[in-house]
Protein backbone atom coordinates (compact mmCIF):
# COMPACT_ATOMS: atom_id res chain seq x y z
CA UNK A 1 0.00 0.00 0.00
CA UNK A 2 1.20 3.73 -0.19
CA UNK A 3 1.33 5.93 2.92
CA UNK A 4 1.16 8.90 1.33
CA UNK A 5 -0.62 10.24 -1.70
CA UNK A 6 0.34 14.12 -2.38
CA UNK A 7 -1.44 15.98 -5.42
CA UNK A 8 -0.38 18.92 -6.94
CA UNK A 9 1.48 20.83 -10.22
CA UNK A 10 5.41 20.15 -10.54
CA UNK A 11 6.95 22.41 -12.70
CA UNK A 12 10.59 22.42 -14.25
CA UNK A 13 12.21 25.60 -11.88
CA UNK A 14 14.95 27.86 -13.53
CA UNK A 15 17.43 29.13 -10.87
CA UNK A 16 20.05 32.01 -11.87
CA UNK A 17 23.97 30.76 -11.77
CA UNK A 18 24.76 34.34 -10.31
CA UNK A 19 23.17 36.54 -7.81
CA UNK A 20 21.21 39.97 -8.77
CA UNK A 21 17.68 40.46 -10.28
CA UNK A 22 15.63 38.72 -12.41
CA UNK A 23 15.88 41.53 -15.35
CA UNK A 24 19.69 41.07 -14.94
CA UNK A 25 20.73 37.66 -14.89
CA UNK A 26 21.47 35.21 -18.12
CA UNK A 27 22.55 31.82 -16.99
CA UNK A 28 20.03 29.62 -14.97
CA UNK A 29 20.16 26.34 -13.90
CA UNK A 30 17.36 23.85 -14.28
CA UNK A 31 16.22 22.01 -11.60
CA UNK A 32 12.94 20.78 -10.06
CA UNK A 33 10.01 22.77 -8.46
CA UNK A 34 6.32 22.13 -7.18
CA UNK A 35 5.58 22.18 -3.05
CA UNK A 36 3.45 18.74 -3.37
CA UNK A 37 6.08 16.65 -4.88
CA UNK A 38 8.66 18.42 -3.42
CA UNK A 39 6.99 16.73 -0.18
CA UNK A 40 6.59 13.59 -2.21
CA UNK A 41 10.03 13.63 -2.70
CA UNK A 42 11.78 13.97 0.65
CA UNK A 43 8.85 11.66 2.41
CA UNK A 44 10.13 8.87 -0.19
CA UNK A 45 13.66 9.72 0.69
CA UNK A 46 12.90 8.95 4.21
CA UNK A 47 12.18 5.95 3.42
CA UNK A 48 8.04 6.27 2.55
CA UNK A 49 6.22 4.93 -0.03
CA UNK A 50 4.78 7.97 -2.00
CA UNK A 51 2.80 8.71 -5.13
CA UNK A 52 2.85 11.76 -6.64
CA UNK A 53 -0.43 13.13 -8.83
CA UNK A 54 0.09 15.18 -11.40
CA UNK A 55 -0.47 16.15 -14.66
CA UNK A 56 2.28 17.62 -17.49
CA UNK A 57 2.81 18.11 -20.90
CA UNK A 58 3.69 15.31 -23.60
CA UNK A 59 6.53 16.80 -23.60
CA UNK A 60 10.66 16.70 -22.74
CA UNK A 61 9.94 18.68 -19.47
CA UNK A 62 7.38 16.49 -18.48
CA UNK A 63 9.55 13.96 -18.97
CA UNK A 64 12.06 15.74 -16.99
CA UNK A 65 9.88 15.69 -14.38
CA UNK A 66 8.89 12.22 -14.30
CA UNK A 67 12.10 11.00 -14.36
CA UNK A 68 13.70 13.50 -11.21
CA UNK A 69 10.52 12.62 -9.31
CA UNK A 70 10.96 9.34 -10.15
CA UNK A 71 14.43 9.10 -9.37
CA UNK A 72 13.76 10.32 -5.55
CA UNK A 73 11.83 7.21 -5.26
CA UNK A 74 7.93 8.20 -5.60
CA UNK A 75 5.44 6.51 -7.22
CA UNK A 76 5.17 8.47 -10.97
CA UNK A 77 2.65 5.70 -12.48
CA UNK A 78 -0.53 8.39 -11.65
CA UNK A 79 0.74 11.10 -13.40
CA UNK A 80 -1.33 11.89 -16.44
CA UNK A 81 0.30 13.36 -19.91
CA UNK A 82 -1.90 16.23 -21.38
CA UNK A 83 -1.05 15.75 -25.37
CA UNK A 84 -2.66 19.61 -25.78
CA UNK A 85 -0.88 21.86 -22.83
CA UNK A 86 2.29 22.50 -21.75
CA UNK A 87 4.16 21.57 -18.71
CA UNK A 88 4.38 24.89 -16.09
CA UNK A 89 8.11 26.20 -15.72
CA UNK A 90 8.91 28.82 -12.92
CA UNK A 91 12.12 31.29 -12.44
CA UNK A 92 13.54 32.38 -9.33
CA UNK A 93 15.84 34.92 -8.30
CA UNK A 94 18.87 33.42 -6.36
CA UNK A 95 19.32 35.99 -4.17
CA UNK A 96 16.16 36.48 -2.21
CA UNK A 97 15.01 40.00 -1.07
CA UNK A 98 15.81 41.22 2.48
CA UNK A 99 11.74 41.18 3.38
CA UNK A 100 11.89 37.34 3.20
CA UNK A 101 9.78 37.57 -0.41
CA UNK A 102 11.43 36.15 -3.48
CA UNK A 103 11.67 37.23 -7.19
CA UNK A 104 9.10 34.36 -9.20
CA UNK A 105 7.67 34.50 -12.50
CA UNK A 106 5.51 31.83 -13.64
CA UNK A 107 4.99 30.67 -16.89
CA UNK A 108 2.06 28.14 -15.64
CA UNK A 109 -1.47 30.04 -17.09
CA UNK A 110 -3.02 27.42 -18.94
CA UNK A 111 -0.55 24.37 -18.14
CA UNK A 112 -0.92 21.13 -17.80
CA UNK A 113 -1.78 21.01 -14.36
CA UNK A 114 -4.24 23.59 -14.46
CA UNK A 115 -6.80 21.43 -16.18
CA UNK A 116 -6.61 18.88 -13.56
CA UNK A 117 -10.08 18.76 -11.90
CA UNK A 118 -12.37 16.28 -10.43
CA UNK A 119 -12.95 14.54 -13.61
CA UNK A 120 -9.32 14.08 -14.87
CA UNK A 121 -7.91 13.18 -11.92
CA UNK A 122 -8.70 9.58 -11.07
CA UNK A 123 -10.38 9.37 -7.59
CA UNK A 124 -9.39 5.91 -6.83
CA UNK A 125 -6.02 6.94 -6.87
CA UNK A 126 -6.34 9.72 -4.46
CA UNK A 127 -7.70 7.60 -2.24
CA UNK A 128 -5.62 4.69 -2.13
CA UNK A 129 -2.88 6.43 0.58
CA UNK A 130 -3.26 6.41 4.39
CA UNK A 131 -2.32 10.01 4.24
CA UNK A 132 -3.32 12.68 1.21
CA UNK A 133 -1.17 15.64 1.34
CA UNK A 134 -2.31 18.91 -1.03
CA UNK A 135 -1.55 23.00 -0.79
CA UNK A 136 -3.49 25.70 -1.39
CA UNK A 137 -1.03 26.83 -4.29
CA UNK A 138 -3.61 24.06 -5.89
CA UNK A 139 -6.70 25.95 -5.51
CA UNK A 140 -5.60 29.14 -6.91
CA UNK A 141 -4.48 27.47 -10.58
CA UNK A 142 -8.18 27.15 -12.19
CA UNK A 143 -11.65 26.25 -11.50
CA UNK A 144 -11.15 22.58 -11.89
CA UNK A 145 -7.78 22.71 -9.70
CA UNK A 146 -10.21 24.49 -7.18
CA UNK A 147 -13.43 22.08 -7.47
CA UNK A 148 -10.94 19.18 -7.19
CA UNK A 149 -9.44 20.60 -3.81
CA UNK A 150 -13.29 21.27 -1.78
CA UNK A 151 -13.38 17.58 -3.29
CA UNK A 152 -9.82 16.36 -1.83
CA UNK A 153 -10.63 17.68 1.55
CA UNK A 154 -14.34 17.40 1.78
CA UNK A 155 -15.36 14.99 5.03
CA UNK A 156 -16.55 11.32 3.86
CA UNK A 157 -16.16 7.67 4.92
CA UNK A 158 -12.86 6.24 4.07
CA UNK A 159 -10.98 9.40 3.59
CA UNK A 160 -7.70 9.51 4.26
CA UNK A 161 -6.17 11.69 6.53
CA UNK A 162 -5.72 15.43 5.45
CA UNK A 163 -2.71 16.95 5.57
CA UNK A 164 -3.15 20.54 4.01
CA UNK A 165 -0.38 22.82 4.17
CA UNK A 166 -1.44 26.27 3.59
CA UNK A 167 1.68 28.28 0.79
CA UNK A 168 -0.23 30.75 -0.06
CA UNK A 169 1.88 32.35 -3.05
CA UNK A 170 1.07 36.02 -3.52
CA UNK A 171 1.72 36.20 -7.09
CA UNK A 172 -1.32 33.73 -7.74
CA UNK A 173 -3.54 35.23 -5.55
CA UNK A 174 -2.81 38.57 -7.03
CA UNK A 175 -1.42 39.75 -3.90
CA UNK A 176 -5.36 39.63 -2.02
CA UNK A 177 -6.48 37.94 0.54
CA UNK A 178 -7.24 34.00 0.18
CA UNK A 179 -10.63 33.51 2.31
CA UNK A 180 -11.22 29.84 0.27
CA UNK A 181 -7.64 28.83 1.69
CA UNK A 182 -9.11 29.21 5.36
CA UNK A 183 -12.00 27.39 4.28
CA UNK A 184 -9.79 24.24 2.79
CA UNK A 185 -7.60 24.33 6.01
CA UNK A 186 -10.70 24.20 8.19
CA UNK A 187 -11.92 20.35 6.52
CA UNK A 188 -8.20 19.44 6.77
CA UNK A 189 -6.89 17.00 9.88
CA UNK A 190 -3.80 18.57 9.94
CA UNK A 191 -2.76 22.35 8.80
CA UNK A 192 0.36 23.86 8.17
CA UNK A 193 0.72 27.60 8.08
CA UNK A 194 3.35 30.22 8.16
CA UNK A 195 2.85 33.08 10.86
CA UNK A 196 3.87 35.74 7.91
CA UNK A 197 1.66 33.72 5.19
CA UNK A 198 -1.37 33.96 7.87
CA UNK A 199 -1.27 37.36 8.00
CA UNK A 200 -1.09 38.07 4.13
CA UNK A 201 -3.72 35.60 3.37
CA UNK A 202 -6.05 36.31 6.09
CA UNK A 203 -4.58 39.04 8.13
CA UNK A 204 -4.20 36.96 11.23
CA UNK A 205 -1.47 38.11 13.80
CA UNK A 206 0.64 35.78 15.57
CA UNK A 207 -0.01 31.83 16.40
CA UNK A 208 -3.43 32.01 18.53
CA UNK A 209 -5.10 33.89 16.77
CA UNK A 210 -4.39 31.48 14.13
CA UNK A 211 -5.75 28.93 15.64
CA UNK A 212 -8.83 30.79 17.00
CA UNK A 213 -9.89 31.27 13.35
CA UNK A 214 -8.87 27.73 12.80
CA UNK A 215 -10.61 25.49 15.55
CA UNK A 216 -11.53 22.76 13.34
CA UNK A 217 -8.20 20.95 12.48
CA UNK A 218 -6.85 18.49 15.30
CA UNK A 219 -3.72 19.38 14.26
CA UNK A 220 -2.39 23.07 13.43
CA UNK A 221 1.20 23.47 12.71
CA UNK A 222 2.05 27.35 13.04
CA UNK A 223 5.71 27.72 11.55
CA UNK A 224 7.39 31.12 12.93
CA UNK A 225 10.62 31.06 10.32
CA UNK A 226 14.04 30.89 12.60
CA UNK A 227 11.97 30.71 15.74
CA UNK A 228 10.34 27.60 15.23
CA UNK A 229 7.04 26.12 15.60
CA UNK A 230 3.72 25.73 17.29
CA UNK A 231 1.45 23.10 17.11
CA UNK A 232 -2.11 22.86 18.66
CA UNK A 233 -3.19 19.39 19.03
CA UNK A 234 -7.19 18.64 20.09
CA UNK A 235 -6.62 15.70 22.74
CA UNK A 236 -9.49 13.94 20.40
CA UNK A 237 -6.80 13.74 17.96
CA UNK A 238 -3.72 12.91 20.37
CA UNK A 239 -5.86 10.01 21.81
CA UNK A 240 -6.22 8.55 18.60
CA UNK A 241 -2.75 8.97 18.03
CA UNK A 242 -1.18 5.87 15.58
CA UNK A 243 -4.90 4.70 14.68
CA UNK A 244 -6.04 8.22 13.20
CA UNK A 245 -6.20 5.64 10.23
CA UNK A 246 -9.34 3.89 11.91
CA UNK A 247 -10.78 6.82 13.16
CA UNK A 248 -11.05 8.65 9.82
CA UNK A 249 -12.64 5.60 8.29
CA UNK A 250 -15.40 5.35 10.94
CA UNK A 251 -15.80 9.12 10.51
CA UNK A 252 -19.14 11.27 9.33
CA UNK A 253 -21.09 9.52 6.43
CA UNK A 254 -21.48 11.22 3.00
CA UNK A 255 -23.59 14.18 3.17
CA UNK A 256 -23.29 15.12 7.13
CA UNK A 257 -22.97 18.03 8.07
CA UNK A 258 -19.24 19.81 7.50
CA UNK A 259 -16.99 19.82 10.26
CA UNK A 260 -18.19 23.31 11.62
CA UNK A 261 -21.02 21.93 13.25
CA UNK A 262 -18.97 19.53 15.20
CA UNK A 263 -19.69 20.03 18.98
CA UNK A 264 -17.20 22.70 20.43
CA UNK A 265 -13.04 21.44 20.33
CA UNK A 266 -11.89 20.22 23.54
CA UNK A 267 -8.96 21.70 24.93
CA UNK A 268 -5.79 21.92 22.70
CA UNK A 269 -2.52 20.78 24.16
CA UNK A 270 -0.03 23.19 22.96
CA UNK A 271 4.04 22.34 22.10
CA UNK A 272 6.51 24.93 20.51
CA UNK A 273 9.76 23.93 19.87
CA UNK A 274 12.97 26.17 18.42
CA UNK A 275 14.72 25.26 15.06
CA UNK A 276 18.09 25.28 15.15
CA UNK A 277 20.31 28.00 14.17
CA UNK A 278 21.04 27.80 9.86
CA UNK A 279 23.04 30.02 7.66
CA UNK A 280 20.37 30.14 5.47
CA UNK A 281 20.94 29.80 1.94
CA UNK A 282 17.57 29.73 -0.28
CA UNK A 283 14.56 29.41 1.72
CA UNK A 284 12.65 28.07 -1.22
CA UNK A 285 11.39 24.34 -0.21
CA UNK A 286 12.24 24.51 3.26
CA UNK A 287 8.53 24.54 3.84
CA UNK A 288 7.49 21.43 2.01
CA UNK A 289 10.67 19.92 3.88
CA UNK A 290 8.86 20.70 6.95
CA UNK A 291 5.78 19.21 6.45
CA UNK A 292 7.15 16.28 5.35
CA UNK A 293 9.11 16.11 8.36
CA UNK A 294 6.51 16.03 10.21
CA UNK A 295 4.27 13.79 8.50
CA UNK A 296 7.12 11.26 8.12
CA UNK A 297 6.92 11.61 12.11
CA UNK A 298 3.22 11.20 12.21
CA UNK A 299 2.90 7.75 9.95
CA UNK A 300 5.69 6.65 12.46
CA UNK A 301 3.86 7.48 15.29
CA UNK A 302 5.77 9.94 17.22
CA UNK A 303 4.90 12.78 19.46
CA UNK A 304 4.08 15.59 17.69
CA UNK A 305 6.98 17.28 19.78
CA UNK A 306 9.25 14.86 17.68
CA UNK A 307 7.30 15.80 14.54
CA UNK A 308 8.09 19.25 15.00
CA UNK A 309 11.97 18.60 15.60
CA UNK A 310 12.04 15.89 12.60
CA UNK A 311 10.47 19.11 10.79
CA UNK A 312 12.63 21.28 11.79
CA UNK A 313 15.76 18.78 10.54
CA UNK A 314 14.59 18.33 7.13
CA UNK A 315 13.83 22.32 6.73
CA UNK A 316 17.27 22.67 8.15
CA UNK A 317 18.59 20.64 5.27
CA UNK A 318 16.52 22.03 2.82
CA UNK A 319 17.53 25.69 4.03
CA UNK A 320 21.03 25.03 3.37
CA UNK A 321 21.06 24.43 -0.65
CA UNK A 322 19.98 26.60 -3.14
CA UNK A 323 17.72 24.31 -4.86
CA UNK A 324 14.38 23.07 -3.28
CA UNK A 325 15.51 19.20 -2.40
CA UNK A 326 18.07 18.49 -0.09
CA UNK A 327 18.65 14.78 0.79
CA UNK A 328 17.90 14.44 4.45
CA UNK A 329 19.80 12.50 7.02
CA UNK A 330 19.23 9.03 7.50
CA UNK A 331 15.95 7.68 9.85
CA UNK A 332 18.49 6.64 12.30
CA UNK A 333 21.12 9.71 12.26
CA UNK A 334 17.65 12.18 12.63
CA UNK A 335 16.55 10.09 15.49
CA UNK A 336 19.28 10.67 17.37
CA UNK A 337 19.80 14.60 16.47
CA UNK A 338 16.02 14.41 17.28
CA UNK A 339 16.67 13.33 21.18
CA UNK A 340 19.30 15.32 21.93
CA UNK A 341 18.50 17.39 24.85
CA UNK A 342 16.25 21.13 24.79
CA UNK A 343 19.41 23.33 25.39
CA UNK A 344 20.84 22.03 22.34
CA UNK A 345 18.31 22.77 20.30
CA UNK A 346 17.42 25.73 21.85
O1 LIG B 1 7.40 25.39 -1.86
C1 LIG B 1 8.20 25.54 -2.99
C2 LIG B 1 7.31 25.87 -4.13
O2 LIG B 1 6.79 27.14 -3.94
C3 LIG B 1 8.02 25.86 -5.43
O3 LIG B 1 8.60 24.62 -5.69
C4 LIG B 1 7.13 26.26 -6.58
O4 LIG B 1 5.19 24.99 -6.22
C5 LIG B 1 5.68 26.05 -6.38
C6 LIG B 1 4.84 27.25 -6.40
O5 LIG B 1 3.75 27.12 -6.90
O6 LIG B 1 5.22 28.29 -5.90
Amino acid sequence: GVDVVCVGESMVTFVPTTPGRLADVSAFARTIGGAESNVACALAAAGHRVKWVGRVGADAFGDHLVEAIGGWGVDTTAVARDPDRQTGVYFRAATDRADGGHEVLYYRAGSAASAMSPETVPWGVVEGGRMLHVSGITAALSDGCGALMHQLVAPRPGRPLVSFDVNYRAGLWRGGRAAVLLELARAADVVFVGEDEAEEAWGLRGADAIREALPEPGVLVVKRGGRGAVAYERDSARREGAAWGEAQRSGPAPGSAARTTVPAPAPDTVTAAPAPHVTVVAPVGAGDAFAAGFLSGTLRGLTVAERIRHGHLMAAAALTTPHDLAAPPSRAHADRLVALSDDAWG
